[in-house]
């Protein structure tokens, strides 16, 4: 199966001027006809290339979501509120945008015959119950970020089995890449700007803790692939399979920066996951899935600019090159 043949389709995607969403636009634009809802609360205008329709608008509001999904063959539901802390502080608030509007999302779709695409996380593990944690493993989350997404995920499932609605649940582990930023953007990031800046690096706990980092452009093939699988109803955890402690983190984030800023330890953070890490057979069997920036390579990119095209040695001779085509 091949991700690029995914054309001349009317694609939504939520949230697409956001982080992930906006990498999405990117390479759906060259081959399809793409709309924009977003309410611009942390995403950025000039993200968008000129040829996309963008509906400003809460994904909250049904008339804006109902305007932006007539007539479209596949949404890309992206929009959410992603920091967990947020979660912690406003439960009520963050579930209307991750979960009611994924249900308005959901309902829409039923309305136009869409398939959707969306965004669940490896929140919904909380601690894993075994690493690398597969599809099956019990969900236990340990944030209103983390209920809230398991019960987009099981709803993408219970459309699929009570409305005969083609749905794809994608488990985002720690995404990373160009374009992520603001306060609750992540460790990456976070770690990139204090090496920059000559400041220290902050590891909060021992640093022994461990993440599956993946890249945002191989996020940005697995929703290509997620809109053209015949195995729908399923949910995917989209993550390298490699796990990579924050100590190790901070030492690639120094040499990709030839910083010399120090690494100092902090207080851990109060209930921290210890470690994460997904098993990827699933997504490799049934999506094709193939994650192909490693970690290394991925932080020299950003340090080197951000480039959206994955550094050389990491695409496959039959790769589609073009910059910001991921294939
Ligand atoms: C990720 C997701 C979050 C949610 C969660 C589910 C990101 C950005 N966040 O949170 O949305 O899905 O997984 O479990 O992907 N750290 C430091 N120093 C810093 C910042 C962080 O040591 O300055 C540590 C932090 O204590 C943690 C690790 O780095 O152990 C990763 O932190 P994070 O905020 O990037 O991501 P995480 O896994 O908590």
């Amino acid at each position: 199966m091949d991700s690029t043949t995914l054309r001349d389709r009317t694609v939504l995607v939520t949230g697409g001027a956001g982080f992930i969403g906006s990498h999405l636009v990117e390479t759906l634009e060259a081959h399809n006809d793409v709309r924009v809802l977003d309410d611009f609360s942390t995403g950025d205008r000039t993200y968008l290339p000129d040829n996309v329709t963008v509906i400003e608008g809460d994904v909250r509001d049904p008339i804006a979501l109902q305007e932006a999904a007539r007539g479209v063959d596949v949404i890309f539901h992206q929009a959410a509120v992603v920091s967990v802390s947020q979660s912690v502080d406003e439960p009520r608030r963050t579930n209307r945008t991750n979960l009611d509007a994924s249900l308005l999302v959901l309902e829409q779709a039923r309305q136009e015959d869409a398939r959707v695409v969306l965004a669940s996380s490896a929140a919904i593990y909380g601690h894993p119950s075994e690493l690398p944690v597969p599809e099956s493993a019990a969900t236990d989350p340990t944030s209103p970020y983390g209920v809230q997404k398991l019960a987009l995920d099981q709803y993408a499932r219970l459309y699929g089995e009570l409305y005969n609605l083609p749905t794809v649940a994608l488990r985002y582990f720690n995404v990373y890449g160009p374009r992520q930023r603001g306060p609750y953007s992540g460790v990456i990031s976070t770690f990139l700007e204090q090496a920059r800046a000559d400041e220290p690096i902050t590891i909060e706990g021992d640093g022994e803790q461990t993440r599956d980092f993946v890249h945002v452009s191989d996020v940005v093939r697995a929703n290509l692939r997620a809109a053209v699988t015949d195995d729908v109803g399923e949910a995917y955890n989209i993550g390298t399979g490699t796990r990579t402690s924050i100590l190790e983190l901070a030492e690639f984030v120094r040499d990709a920066t030839e910083s010399t800023s120090p690494i100092v330890h902090r207080e851990p953070r109060s209930g921290d996951i210890r470690h994460s890490g997904a098993d990827v057979s699933k997504a490799a069997r049934d999506l094709g899935f193939e994650p192909r920036v490693g970690l290394e390579s991925g932080i020299a990119s950003l340090a080197d600019g951000g480039s959206l095209t994955p550094v050389s040695g990491t695409e496959p001779a039959d790769s589609n090159t073009d910059r910001g085509t991921y294939s």
